[in-house]
């Protein structure tokens, strides 16, 4: 697998809780699937484990331009689980939503790729708590900001609405290959353009 543009390989994680790190009881827990559908529901975290996984070995890219190599995730694919809520055929977006208060928003199309899953295992083994236990969405062309740790709610939404870092600046898809790091741009665009501050 090869390096995307801007990133550099870190042999260590960076552990990112910029609304502090929640400690999550498995016995309480619920996964909601809600919002612009027919049938919301949710799951106890028994009931996630028991659904049918999807697992594969792919790097993770965090914006700021680390990347971990090889990672092994397992988790129950995302499209799975939205269709059994039965979205409205008007809803284009989805707003991960967590237990610190973390949010991210992400295009339905993406949230419904093949590959992107709700992790339950990271390396073979239950998220650790500092990773997002009991559980996280990964999408592996999204940049890591969007793999909300400590997941309580897959909202499906008509529009997009800004989450934590995309009020910050963020890009709304935040896609790796085409660099969408901030809003408006893309950092290629950036490079092309010669100047770090004047686009025109
Ligand atoms: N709830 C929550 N999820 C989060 C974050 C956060 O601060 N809170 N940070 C994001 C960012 S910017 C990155 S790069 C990854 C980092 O994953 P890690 O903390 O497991 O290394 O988590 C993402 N998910
Ligand atoms: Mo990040």
């Amino acid at each position: 697998m090869s390096l995307p543009p801007g990133q550099f390989y870190s042999k260590n994680w960076i552990i990112y809780s910029a609304l502090g790190e929640p400690a999550v009881d498995p016995k309480s827990y619920r996964l909601y699937v809600e919002g612009s559908v027919s049938s919301p529901y949710s799951l106890t975290y028994d009931e996630l484990l028991e659904l049918s996984t999807y697992e594969y070995v792919n790097d993770f890219h965090c914006v700021t331009k680390w990347s971990i190599k090889d990672v092994h995730w397992t988790g129950v694919p995302l499209r799975s689980l939205i269709e059994r809520a039965s979205p409205k055929p008007s809803s284009d977006w989805v707003l991960f939503i967590c237990l610190d208060g973390y949010t991210t928003p992400v295009p339905l199309e993406d949230a419904i790729d093949s590959r992107a899953i709700v992790v339950t295992k990271m390396n073979g083994k239950p998220l650790s708590n500092e990773h997002g236990y009991p559980a996280r969405p990964f999408i592996p062309h999204l940049y890591g900001w969007k793999s909300a740790k400590w997941l309580t709610s897959i909202r499906v939404r008509q529009g997009y609405t800004d989450g934590f870092w995309e009020t910050l600046g963020y890009h709304e898809r935040g896609r790796v290959d085409s660099e969408e790091r901030y809003k408006g741009f893309a950092w290629r665009d950036i490079k092309r353009s010669g100047s770090h501050f004047s686009k025109e």
